[in-house]
């Protein structure tokens, strides 16, 4: 990635220490991901994409930004990407997964944050990342206590609108989030200097639709007998999704949903037969969070589906496309957005529908439900979550951890037990 030294120092990047980073992933990815036999040839655009992470896209944004466009970067599934791009606008996504950036978020946070969250602040404060550079604005939203705190303390360095999301899912709740989307549509408007109309907004909706049934022909094939994709495989396309360029997005995924079809038809799969199948449940892994997925599919079994945020929350449920007005289109898209099952509703009885669903539709064989470390709510929520899992007859494992590697060998230890247990 040296091509891009230039466009880091431009952006006020921390060279030194961006470096150490550099030098650390490709190994992690090459141990993680290149490892893997028999991969879909489609899984090619996601090495290139992660072998230029901090090059290929950045650049990308930067050379739009010359023409006049600006980017949002945003931290959760409920801001909704398609009133930025009716606004001409580029969303990103700013959820930082490594550990690398934790210690720079301790400085201004306590130690007992989530990761997710101490590493965002980090990679901004600490001038790691050119995404968290690029970004001309922040986009957060009241979801956890952690992220409205440190929404605070971003907000002083870089230009940041907060969305007020509603705590429960009334109807009163859905039309507060329709008017909480007029707003930020107002402040998008205005900061992109963009009239948002109803056939921008349509555009938009459409293209974030494609990309969304993209994805799930890709998680669809994770149905079947014979698994034509690893789960870290699918766990990376995912991850990628939050960054690139939506139509492309969708591009590639169904270029990649056609080659697992085909390799179904040819009943071709990436594991052994009678390999047991894993859904996860929890908190979001944000990239480079590959180690759970790796520790599972080096143990003897597979993730299937990933009930998470960065899985399957992203794409489930379609915008309604028909709507003629912007009030409409409003409504439309907080109708969508609300059906999204995050631990920070209460009650949040549909996540629980949503796992037993999936736990059919994806054949699967165990539960693995994970909460990142200082995550209340997905803690919390853990209870009920094994509870229904364990009534149903479901084998489940409950597993909290964070970014480091310090607990890798007690997970392989637990994980191990577990899957043994399921044959
Ligand atoms: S919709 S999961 S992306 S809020 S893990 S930061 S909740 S303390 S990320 Fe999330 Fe939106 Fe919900 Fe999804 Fe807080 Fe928990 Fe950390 Fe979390």
């Amino acid at each position: 990635m040296s091509d891009y030294v230039q466009m880091w120092k431009e952006l006020g990047m921390d060279l030194e220490t961006h470096d150490a980073l550099c030098q650390v992933l490709p190994t992690a990815f090459g141990d993680v991901y290149l490892s893997q036999e028999n991969r879909p040839e489609g899984m090619g655009f996601w090495d290139f994409v992660v072998s230029e992470i901090h090059g290929i896209r950045p650049s990308e944004l930067i050379e739009a930004q010359k023409k006049g466009q600006k980017v949002f970067g945003t931290f959760c599934v409920y801001v909704p990407d398609e009133v930025v791009i009716a606004a001409n606008g580029i969303v990103t996504g700013l959820c930082a997964g490594s550990q690398f950036w934790v210690p720079g978020g301790e400085k201004v946070l306590p130690k007992s944050t989530c990761p997710l969250i101490k590493a965002s602040v980090g990679a901004r404060l600490d001038k790691t990342c050119p995404f968290f550079r690029i970004a001309d604005m922040y986009v957060g939203e009241t979801t956890c206590d952690g992220k409205k705190k440190a929404w605070e303390i971003l907000g002083k360095d870089v230009p940041m609108y907060i969305m007020d999301m509603p705590q429960m899912k009334r109807e009163q709740d859905v039309e507060k989030w329709a008017d909480e989307i007029a707003r930020f549509a107002k402040v998008v408007e205005d900061f992109t200097g963009v009239k948002i109309t109803v056939e921008s907004l349509n555009a938009a909706i459409k293209v974030i639709n494609e990309k969304r049934k993209a994805l799930a022909r890709v998680f669809d094939c994770r149905k079947a007998e014979k698994l034509p994709i690893s789960g870290k495989d699918a766990l990376l396309m995912m991850q990628i999704a939050f960054f690139d360029d939506p139509v492309r997005c969708a591009q590639m995924c169904n270029k990649l949903a056609d080659e697992l079809e085909e390799r179904i038809q040819n009943g071709v799969s990436v594991f052994p037969e009678g390999t047991k199948r894993i859904l996860l449940t929890g908190t979001p892994l944000a990239i480079p969070n590959w180690k759970l997925h790796h520790i599972i599919e080096t143990s003897g079994a597979a993730v299937v589906c990933e009930e998470m945020c960065t899985g399957t929350r992203y794409f489930e449920n379609l915008v309604d496309e028909t709507k003629t007005t912007l009030e409409d289109q409003y409504a439309a898209l907080a109708t969508r957005y609300m059906k999204t099952n995050c631990a920070c509703f209460t009650p949040n009885t549909g996540r629980i529908d949503d796992i037993l669903r999936m736990a059919k539709e994806y054949k699967v064989d165990g539960v693995i439900d994970v909460n990142l470390k200082f995550c209340c709510l997905y803690d919390t929520e853990g209870y009920t979550v094994e509870k229904a899992l364990k009534d149903a007859g479901i084998p489940v494992l409950g597993i909290e951890t964070d970014y480091t590697d310090s607990d890798a060998e007690q997970l392989k230890t637990r994980i191990g037990a577990f899957i043994e247990m399921l044959g």
